[in-house]
């Protein structure tokens, strides 16, 4: 269907799209490459929004921008929303996941077409491949006017991957839900019959005050507890009974297809957990009262999950080794210098996937922040200055993609100025290298994901905080136990080589 959809955008002498990549575009930034419409990359989906809505003032013919899904397309929404002030013409396109998974919980699931619509003249899902031109002009005409103003087309996935001349769609289908119990005696009952129970923890057990609860039950009862990526962590300590972080495309120590038993504490049926599709064992949900369980320890269960996590961890480990400064580099130095109450905040896409993996194998505390569900990035920097404001006394550490870290820098000076100190790790791969890797995967290159240098140690000295390159591995400890003692806003540039863990 992109094909048809591109073609559709050079009858219109579309030349260009803003864009900021995301997987949610994939096959469009691949036709639109193909066919030659260049694509102006960006490092935050405003100024994609911002530059067709220029664009359309300046012309007045529509400006196309394009962001991926979820909170990609808010931001984006920010130089609509210009464009619906201004009555300037704009076609806004989004990405989001396959639609028959829309609203379980899919990648980035949001009203992102209810959202568009409060600012555009017309906010469509394209939900039937074979209408991708009428609908195109219908957008493109509400877009022109003879009232110009900008308008949104959502391109789920599906579609855009479904030939056109296929007549045998992709249907949205419902997923079936397991039941679940909440009952504390039947999830008693059921642990005690399990011979191989999972507890998945999710940041609602963060938000009921129970992770110590939940740990402490855990390690008496030896049952292995995972986390969803990106869900708050419930481990301030390191524990036998916490097998680290899984999520559908981030891997994992693989315990869930071996569960007879899965408990649901405080976490969303959504793709990280397979949308709970998983057949052949118990479902159940619990999410408070988890002081008052006794089960008899399930020890050669946690034992094997154990081995799980800690093969994993070193298979990971071992192939970030030997490619010069590395993102592995980095999680060392963590491990040697953060102290144990620190906030360590992640906001980078490979980056965030080898810390996840990496450092958050026996250990996931409740302080370590992450974008949570949304998988955003580039909200870093706001988060440690509230990591500041809400702990004046502790380190607080973010650890940033080159990418992420350039949505918002100005924060540096404002961070500065009211003396709100953190240390910044930026893990400069000159890359969007989460997406830059798929793309190499799928089209053997990468489409609008490589970055050109920033000296992001110059750029923090400008604005009055500290910054330091690091040349070598050798360095990063000393340097980030300098920025910790130092008690200022500190960045610390670390060139790395890129690609994912897995
Ligand atoms: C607001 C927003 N825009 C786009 C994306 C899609 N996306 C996810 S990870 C990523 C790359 C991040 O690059 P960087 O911060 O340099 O980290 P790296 O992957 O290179 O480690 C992108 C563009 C997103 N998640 N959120
Ligand atoms: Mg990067």
């Amino acid at each position: 269907m992109v094909e048809w959809f591109v073609q559709g955008l050079q009858d219109r002498r579309v030349e260009w799209i803003s864009a900021l990549c995301g997987h949610g575009l994939d096959p469009l930034f691949d036709a639109a490459d193909r066919a030659g419409i260049r694509i102006v990359d960006v490092r935050n989906e405003q100024t994609a929004g911002y530059m067709a809505d220029y664009w359309g003032r300046l012309t007045r013919r529509p400006g196309v921008c394009a962001s991926s899904s979820g909170v990609a397309v808010a931001n984006m929404l920010t130089g609509v929303m210009n464009a619906w002030f201004d009555g300037s013409p704009v076609l806004a396109l989004s990405g989001s996941a396959d639609q028959w998974s829309l609203g379980l919980g899919s990648f980035q699931d949001s009203p992102q077409v209810r959202l568009a619509g409060q600012v555009t003249k017309l906010s469509i899902r394209l939900g039937i491949p074979h209408r991708v031109l009428e609908l195109l002009d219908q957008a493109w005409t509400a877009a022109e006017g003879p009232e110009p103003g900008p308008v949104h087309v959502m391109l789920p996935m599906d579609i855009q991957r479904t030939a056109v001349a296929e007549t045998d769609l992709v249907l949205p289908r419902s997923v079936p839900r397991p039941a679940v119990v909440e009952d504390i005696t039947e999830v008693q009952a059921a642990l005690e019959a399990a011979e191989r129970p999972l507890i998945l923890a999710g940041s609602g057990v963060y938000y009921a005050r129970e992770s110590e609860a939940l740990a402490e039950f855990a390690t008496r009862a030896r049952i292995p507890v995972q986390t969803p990526i990106w869900d708050r962590g419930s481990f301030d300590q390191a524990a036998d009974a916490f097998c680290g972080v899984i999520g559908a495309a981030t891997g994992g120590p693989d315990l869930l297809d071996q569960a007879d038993c899965v408990v649901l504490a405080g976490v969303q049926a959504d793709y990280r957990t397979g949308y709970l599709q998983a057949s052949g064992k118990r479902w159940l949900r619990f999410t408070r009262g988890w002081c008052k369980l006794q089960v008899a320890p399930k020890t050669g269960w946690l034992d094997q999950a154990r081995a799980a996590r800690d093969g994993y961890t070193a298979a990971i480990d071992a192939k970030g080794r030997g490619q010069g400064m590395h993102t592995v580099d980095i999680i060392d130095a963590l491990r040697s210098v953060l102290p144990d109450d620190a906030v360590l905040i992640l906001d980078a896409g490979s980056v965030g996937q080898w810390a996840h993996q990496l450092l958050c194998g026996r250990r996931y505390p409740s302080y370590w922040l992450t974008c949570g569900r949304s998988g955003v990035v580039g909200y870093g920097l706001g988060a440690a200055m509230a990591a500041r404001l809400a702990y004046p006394g502790r380190a607080v550490v973010l650890l940033s993609g080159d990418g992420s870290f350039t949505f918002t820098p100005a924060e540096i000076e404002c961070a500065v100025r009211q003396r709100l100190p953190f240390t910044a790790i930026v893990a400069d791969d000159r890359c969007w290298g989460i997406t830059h890797s798929g793309h190499l995967r799928q089209f053997g290159k990468g489409i609008a994901t490589q970055l050109g240098e920033i000296r992001f140690d110059l750029l923090a000295q400008s604005m009055g905080a500290r910054g330091e390159r690091i040349n070598t591995v050798e360095r990063i400890a000393p340097a980030l136990r300098e920025c910790l003692a130092s008690n200022q806003v500190s960045v610390l540039h670390v060139p790395v080589a890129g690609g994912n863990p897995v």
